[in-house]
């Protein structure tokens, strides 16, 4: 029934709400949405999916063959997609809208250090742009020689009753062998499509193709399904994983928040059943004032405690305060600096790889990281 899991008094707001969606492209942060479906959590903080799962990140460098690593990204990659897309179904029932965060915004986080993941691994993430939003992340386990960079922006529109997202930007993971050699991979990301909202209950189901392609020419090709496909149950997917020398390619099919099969050994390939390990984060007391969740504490109270009066007086202040630098900034011709990357119009790394298969744009813009992290 239409709006089911919509609280009775916001049952208004919702349907001007979805109204709002009709033939509306662009930048989704904008839209006022009604208090039940507002997370207390800031988009910032979505580069910690990345890593959930330290010791699959890790075990890519154990790979003593390419093939090996191919398929250690790949494990790693996939098992990253439950708490990507269905973790705060999870945690607090549905799909919810983010926190839009603030240019400059932060977002600092730590795995710590096991024996069988080598050293810690560690995350620094950005705002790098508003308007559109960007945020630019890198992760980094040191010891084992991995770094993950990317950046990651969105364009939605909506049709058919759901909401398409298509997310714009790469994620390049650059693995270096203990040999000194280096690896690079090109990780692109798949398209989105938020259903349940006629209902209230917004959940995310993945579709299309996206694609890991390494330099060293194994190339994984993902293809998303929803219910009805491949197996009939939603969050299906299958990834074919080859290389141009090889006749054969290896298939892995399966349900990416669950388990999956590789099909040429009938062996399990991947298993997210068992629990993931959340990021370290500094106490809110102890954070810098662009840090994430002390920039939006007093929000994110509100929003938690169901004050929303409070929550829409905070969010007011972040954002006049953020307006009036602005205006300050065109008064005094000077632009935002960004602290920990700097941003490059053409990515001579993603052009080297997006050149070894079609379908990639020739070339994309990136954020270098600059190696200025906090130390933690
Ligand atoms: C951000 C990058 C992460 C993966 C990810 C997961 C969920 C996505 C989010 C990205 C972008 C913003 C997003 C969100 C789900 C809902 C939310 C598309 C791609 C939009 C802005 C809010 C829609 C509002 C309805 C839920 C009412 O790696």
């Amino acid at each position: 029934q239409a709006g089911e899991a919509v609280p009775a008094a916001q049952k208004g707001s919702w349907t001007s709400f979805l109204k709002s969606l009709a033939g509306f492209t662009g930048d989704l942060s904008s839209l006022t949405a009604p208090p039940f479906i507002l997370s207390p959590t800031s988009l910032t903080e979505f580069p910690a999916y990345w890593c959930e799962r330290p010791e699959l990140f890790a075990q890519i460098a154990d790979g003593k063959t390419e093939e090996a690593r191919a398929l250690a990204v790949l494990r790693w990659f996939i098992s990253t997609l439950k708490g990507q897309y269905t973790s705060r179904n999870e945690s607090m029932g549905s799909e919810k809208k983010p926190l839009n965060p603030v240019l400059g915004e932060l977002f600092y986080g730590h795995w710590p250090e096991k024996k069988e993941r080598g050293g810690k691994t560690t995350l620094v993430v950005e705002q790098v742009s508003h308007h559109p939003p960007i945020t630019a992340y890198h992760i980094a386990n040191d010891a084992k020689g991995l770094v993950l960079n990317g950046h990651n922006a969105q364009k939605t529109s909506f049709s058919g009753g759901s909401i398409i997202v298509k997310q714009v930007g790469h994620a390049i993971l650059t693995v270096t062998l203990p040999s000194g050699g280096k690896e690079e991979y090109l990780i692109t990301l798949p398209r989105l499509r938020i259903d349940g909202l006629w209902y209230g209950s917004p959940y995310i189901e993945l579709a299309d193709t996206s694609y890991i392609q390494g330099s060293n020419g194994w190339v994984s090709a993902i293809e998303y399904k929803g219910k009805g496909y491949f197996s009939g149950t939603s969050h299906s997917f299958k990834a074919t994983v080859s290389h141009p020398t090889r006749s054969s390619e290896r298939v892995i099919q399966g349900t990416w928040h669950t388990t999956s099969t590789d099909k040429s050994t009938g062996a399990t390939f991947h298993d997210v059943t068992t629990p993931k390990e959340e990021v370290t984060v500094t106490p809110v007391e102890e954070q810098g004032e662009w840090e994430s969740r002390r920039m939006w504490y007093g929000v994110a109270k509100g929003i938690r405690e169901g004050d929303f009066e409070t929550a829409a007086k905070e969010k007011s202040r972040i954002e006049n305060e953020q307006r009036q630098r602005r205006r300050d900034e065109a008064g005094a011709g000077t632009t935002w600096a960004l602290k920990h990357f700097e941003h490059i119009l053409n990515d001579p790394t993603y052009e080297r790889l997006a050149d070894l298969f079609s379908g990639n744009p020739a070339t994309e813009d990136a954020y270098i990281y600059l190696n200025n992290g906090p130390s933690m």
